[in-house]
């Protein structure tokens, strides 16, 4: 009989794959009862205090790296808040309590509850600025793209490697002015171009998942969302290239006093989040990736994702839920 020895840190992080679990379906429920009405900045905080409460449940020395902005501008959530019991693994967590806050405020697809974790000092550390990525699934040798590289070549390269002609190939990009570029140059290979108007860490995640027929995701979103993507994609595999874009010398000064030293610096996914880590998502209105918040009679379903690296294991989890309002949890 074979013995498995398992480090007590690791131990502690199985059991906090299905606590965050009950984080982000607090979230999702939350801002869920607030979808469709219009207003953006209700819902996130509606997700914001909802995530926020479930986070200082779990026992976890947590610090928010990632959040809802720097001190002065959120009240909660922001970055370097401690959260948790204290008595636990020290971790850093990155949140964002609603992904798509216009998606959830117009009851359109792809709204999302999200957080990722991992062991303190291992998830970068990223202003809320603006960040050139570039991703596709897992399968693929190391290379084939690079951020660097003219997306015509990435879409060749890509569709070599695909053992497709450029037709073969989807890009998934934010519809912004700022792709006009970047979308005519795709379409010139005969690439197909899949436009979304927000939600752009599922629309990384959906190039590692086969039935989205997303091969490549491409251009520029925020670089919160890219540290959020790339701990998806470090658990369930694939290649994805960022930058950040500090072309200001307030956004120069405000990284480097988050320790980034070098501006024009490539990250890989290793970069991004150094070590094992945990992702979750719930969905707040259905979308390709998650089902929305489903509200019944008595009971409330949620539907989410929730992966770990070190194992690479991805659970789907749909609950059910029927004493939220006799806790007052939500
Ligand atoms: C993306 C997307 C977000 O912001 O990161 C995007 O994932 C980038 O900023 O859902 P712009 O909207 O300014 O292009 C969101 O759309 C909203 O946070």
């Amino acid at each position: 009989m074979s013995s498995i020895t398992v480090q007590p840190e690791l131990l502690i992080e199985r059991i906090l794959t299905l606590e965050i679990v009950r984080v982000t379906e607090r979230a999702a429920v939350s801002s869920a009862r607030l979808r469709g009405h219009g207003q953006e900045k209700a819902a996130d905080k509606a997700a914001v205090d909802a995530m926020r409460r479930e986070l200082n449940r779990l026992p976890i020395d947590g610090t928010v790296v990632i959040g809802e902005g720097e001190l002065d501008e959120a009240p909660m959530l922001f970055i370097g808040e401690q959260v948790g019991t204290k008595n636990g693994l020290k971790v850093d967590i990155a949140v964002d309590p609603l992904e798509g806050t216009t998606l959830c405020a117009k009851n359109m697809p792809g709204a999302i509850a999200t957080l990722a974790m991992a062991e303190a000092g291992t998830l970068l550390h990223a202003p809320d600025v603006y960040m050139d990525k570039i991703a596709i699934g897992p399968g693929y040798p190391k290379g084939v793209i690079d951020l660097d590289a003219p997306p015509e070549e990435n879409i060749l390269n890509l569709a070599k490697a695909k053992g497709v002609k450029p037709e073969g190939i989807t890009a998934i990009l934010l519809d912004r002015p700022r792709h006009a570029d970047i979308i005519a140059a795709v379409r010139k290979t005969g690439a197909a171009v899949s436009l979304i108007s927000d939600g752009d860490v599922a629309g990384v995640i959906h190039c590692a998942e086969p039935k989205t027929g997303i091969d490549i995701y491409l251009g520029i979103g925020g670089a919160p969302e890219g540290v959020l993507a790339a701990a998806a994609l470090r658990c369930i595999g694939g290649q994805m290239q960022t930058r950040l874009i500090l072309d200001t010398e307030e956004r120069r000064e405000r990284s480097l006093k988050m320790g980034i030293k070098d501006p024009r610096k490539k990250y890989e996914i290793e970069d991004m989040v150094k070590g094992d880590c945990l992702f979750a998502a719930t969905g707040v209105t259905t979308g390709a990736m998650l089902d929305g918040v489903k509200f019944g009679k008595d009971v409330i379903e949620t539907d989410t994702v929730v992966m770990r690296s070190v194992t690479g294991t991805v659970r789907r989890v749909r609950a059910e839920h029927r004493e939220l309002s006799k806790f007052h949890l939500d």
